[in-house]
């Protein structure tokens, strides 16, 4: 199922790109929820983490060690949070795999 991020990907509809390799892209929320809010998706289009093959086992992890960089360039030296939103329960509305990098505040916890 193709969604708004292959859009971005494919450089169809414009987002401020802050990393990029072969298997991950990362871009800044349209909305952010904290002072450093970055996506950070797979190229390939998986649809959420429920959808997961062993397949994808290396991209995943070069898309969580592209988050690490990611926090580190941005000045995350305090901390982070990375979240991913999986299915209706879990909130994700962008049927495309991603990472939520959020930093430059202190997060809560439960989430809500
Ligand atoms: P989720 O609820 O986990 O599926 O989060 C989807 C996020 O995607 C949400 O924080 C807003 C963001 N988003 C949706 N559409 C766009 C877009 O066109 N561009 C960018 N940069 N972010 C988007």
């Amino acid at each position: 199922m193709s969604s708004i991020f292959s859009k971005i990907i494919a450089r169809e509809i414009p987002a401020d790109i802050v990393y990029e390799d072969d298997d991950c892209l990362a871009f800044r929320d349209i909305s952010p929820k904290a002072p450093v809010h970055v996506l950070v998706i797979p190229k390939r289009e998986i649809v959420s983490l429920a959808d997961l093959t062993v397949e994808d086992e290396a991209v995943m992890g070069r898309c969580v060690v592209a988050a690490s960089q990611i926090a580190a360039a941005e000045g995350l030296g305090g901390g982070y949070r990375l979240i991913v939103n999986c299915g209706e329960d879990g909130g994700q509305e962008v049927p495309h795999l991603h990472f939520h990098l959020l930093g430059g505040r202190k997060m809560s916890w439960p989430p809500g």
